[in-house]
């Protein structure tokens, strides 16, 4: 069972599941690594993993997904030469927590070894200024008499959902380094990728106390791993503590560059490393963190869900010079949805940097504009212009979603989806997000650097999509999937409709400026992209742009005959079930003719666009759609909340708050789509917790460089307090529940 406490999680769970969500729940990172919260002698079942950001392979025809790093940490202990394994029948007590304020995971495990207790305790991390390094600490202890056994080294018995991805393997084997009575062994490996032959070395370093006890040791290697086997004779109750240092590195020169952070990790030695650690994560709180006073709980899991956020974020890219990255849905936390990139890093991860790190959020434009090709490719394939991004990004900006994305559970075959072939909102959320970024940081560089020919590339796009209804005069949105899956190939769907129209407006208002600011720039982007003609053909579609309206109740209807689907309740469909992993949507779904709907969709379009729309029609949509949403997708609960906070319910937002930001901390979240697996972390959940608590109930907004504060503070909230960097200054904002403050931090 999991506790949280201030800045702690901790589980003392040993079930197959437990395994499974402590992996996700204790995950440590530092933006170019995740490692799942597994102990240490974990099995390939219990599915460890160290996943290098933007490192993807593909295994034969299988789906590409990021790669799983040997594992440098890896320490078995055996006692009497039986191995200890957390869960095994001789296991006492057990526990692993994770201290999310430093990102240290720890694990304490104890053993009934004939009467005699033996035990592990052990902290790691991944270090958040070295990242190419993890550290560990492992102390044994052990009750008595025995014979002590340690394999530490490079494990390559791993997992990959659709693996294996490395091959060439060569070891390498230092001589070992003895310094006053200490020892440090480093072992390291060489490999490649299988696909595109990226080299990846690991290196792994041990250092210990107590050498009066070692009876014997050896490098051992086979095709398993490298490993240093240590043999100690313990002859009374003795603690032996064990340093591990490991170092991954995906560069060209990684032989060198990993076994030089090794010595110089070594030399560095464990309590300064992990000061420089920890400094570097007090100064990512110093603006970081969000405050809330009142409500313990709440205050607990933002904190929670914004560590999640940073021990993902890809920091070390972010200089501007080189490859860009961005997020995975899943973040780091394993190879689910391919490592792949998707309209949840726009929408619900980019405005907390936005607001926090404006360098990281510009970073993900970077990202999308480096992919550009690859969308521009995309657009062709499928008869159109423009840019069609990638429903599921990888590095180059191909679409990794596949055809047959979901598998049957009765019949084990694929099925045919179309998130790749329709869910083209994808392109309109990039342009949405420019356009926020824009607004709040004044950045318009990112626009001349690329930014202003995506957006642009997008409405091309859209504008080779539409159709024209001779009988309605007017252009349409046809053959579409919105945000709700569970209802494919739609005509009008209302948030995409509303979407492109604002990548219209937008690019017809950034024109509009550059003609001002810049008329050089715009004229010869316009020029070389032979953007003309459809600069034209723009202007006219925006007049006569359809946007599906209101009815005489005030509701929306999400897609054209949505209502005449069959409206009944979300028990009644959960009841049609025949297996409780079926897919709802697609054609055979149990959702699909009904009005259940997976994710907020028209209410997601009216907390974007709220402006647009009076109260009146928010609370008729909120009202008519929360019954029918099922909230099959973490992305759904924060757009309810949001709204809700908009039209003056706090505290019907709460909830749906709560329920975002303790994703990651419960564990209650779908764990699969048909047969396909999809557990990992939620970083747009985690992000949608931030909007909740700062856009929603702090009523916080940025337009062209001015904060706003609304403040409409739930019940249980007295105060809130965060920090804003807006064009160069940083500003710390407290919202009480009828007053707020915003003060230049010095
Ligand atoms: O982007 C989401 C989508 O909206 C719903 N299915 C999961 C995706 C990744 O989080």
């Amino acid at each position: 069972m999991y506790r949280l406490n201030d800045w702690q999680i901790s589980d003392d769970g040993l079930s197959e599941d437990d395994v499974l969500q402590n992996g996700n729940r204790l995950l440590t990172g530092n933006g170019y690594l995740g490692r799942r919260g597994v102990v240490d002698e974990a099995l390939p079942s219990d599915m460890p993993a160290t996943i290098l950001s933007g490192i993807y392979d593909r295994h034969g025809d299988l789906w590409r997904e990021p790669v799983n790093s040997p594992d440098p940490l890896y320490t078995l202990v055996s006692v009497d030469e039986k191995p200890l394994r957390a869960g095994d029948e001789r296991t006492v007590s057990h526990e692993q927590a994770l201290d999310f304020r430093y990102g240290i995971y720890s694990r304490s495990t104890s053993w009934n070894i004939n009467g005699k207790k033996a035990a592990v305790k052990a902290q790691r991390y991944a270090h958040m200024e070295d990242v190419n390094l993890l550290c560990m600490r492992y102390v044994i202890s052990s009750g008595g008499q025995c014979k002590i056994n340690v394999r530490q080294g490079i494990n390559r018995e791993i997992k990959d959902l659709n693996g294996p991805h490395l091959g060439n393997f060569r070891y390498i084997e230092q001589s070992q380094l003895k310094q006053n009575d200490i020892t440090q062994r480093i072992k390291g490996l060489s490999c490649e990728t299988l696909e595109k032959k990226i080299p990846l070395s690991v290196f792994s370093a041990l250092v210990n106390d107590k050498m009066q006890y070692i009876k014997e040791e050896k490098i051992s290697n086979s095709d398993d791993g490298i490993f240093s086997c240590l043999t100690f004779d313990i002859v009374n109750d003795t603690e032996i503590e064990l340093i591990i240092y490991g170092a991954i590195n995906t560069e060209k020169e990684c032989v060198k560059a990993a076994e030089e952070q090794i010595k110089k990790s070594l030399n560095e030695g464990w309590e300064n490393l992990l000061k420089r650690h920890k400094a570097k994560w007090d100064k990512i709180w110093n603006t970081g963190d969000v405050v809330i006073e009142g409500d313990e709980y709440a205050q607990r899991c933002i904190r929670y869900s914004l560590y999640h956020l940073w021990i993902i974020a890809p920091r070390y890219t972010e200089n501007g010079n080189g490859r860009a990255l961005s997020i995975p849905a899943r973040g780091l936390s394993g190879q689910t949805y391919k490592g792949a990139i998707f309209w949840d890093t726009e929408m619900f991860i980019a405005p907390y940097f936005r607001s926090v790190r404006p360098q990281m959020a510009s970073q993900f434009i970077r990202y999308r504009i480096q992919t550009l090709e690859g969308a521009k490719k995309k657009a062709v394939e499928y008869g159109f212009r423009g840019a069609f991004f990638a429903w599921e990004s990888q590095e180059s900006g191909d679409d990794a979603c596949s055809d047959f994305n979901v598998t049957d559970v009765f019949t084990g075959r694929p099925v045919r989806t179309y998130f790749r072939d329709k869910q083209i909102h994808i392109s309109a959320d990039i342009v949405y997000s420019i356009q926020e970024y824009v607004s709040h940081t004044g950045d318009t560089s990112i626009l001349i650097e690329g930014g202003m020919e995506l957006i642009l590339e997008a409405a091309r796009f859209f504008l080779s999509y539409l159709y024209y209804s001779p009988e309605h005069k007017r252009y349409e949105v046809l053959d579409v999937i919105g945000p709700d899956e569970y209802h494919e190939r739609v005509n009008n769907n209302a948030f995409t409709n509303r979407v492109v129209l604002a990548v219209f407006e937008i690019a017809r208002s950034y024109i509009e400026m550059f003609q001002k600011e810049n008329p050089l720039f715009i004229n010869d982007l316009i020029k070389r992209i032979s953007f003309n003609d459809d600069l034209e053909f723009m202007k006219t579609v925006i007049d006569k742009f359809y946007l599906p309206q209101p009815d005489s109740r005030g509701i929306i209807e999400q897609f054209d005959g949505y209502f005449r689907h069959e409206d009944c309740s979300i028990e009644t469909v959960r009841s049609r079930l025949k297996d409780p992993k079926e897919y709802w949507g697609c054609s055979g779904g149990v959702a699909t003719p009904t009005q259940i709907i997976k994710q907020a969709d028209v209410v997601t379009m009216l907390a974007l666009f709220g402006g647009d729309y009076p109260a009146e029609i928010k609370k008729a949509n909120l009202d008519y759609y929360e019954k029918r949403t099922e909230h099959g997708s973490s992305l759904s609960a924060c757009m309810y909340a949001l709204l809700y906070c908009e039209t003056g319910s706090s505290d019907k937002a709460y909830p749906f708050f709560i329920k975002s930001a303790e994703i990651d901390i419960t564990g209650k979240s779908k764990h699969f789509a048909g047969l396909v697996y999809i557990g990992g972390t939620h970083p747009a959940a985690n992000g949608g917790a931030w909007l909740t608590a700062i856009h929603g109930f702090c009523g916080f907004s940025v337009c062209n460089g001015e904060i706003k504060i609304k403040p409409r503070l739930p019940s249980l909230w007295n105060k809130v307090k965060f920090t804003c960097l807006m064009r160069g200054e940083e500003f710390e904002i407290t919202v009480t529940k009828d007053n707020y403050s915003i003060c230049k931090k010095q």
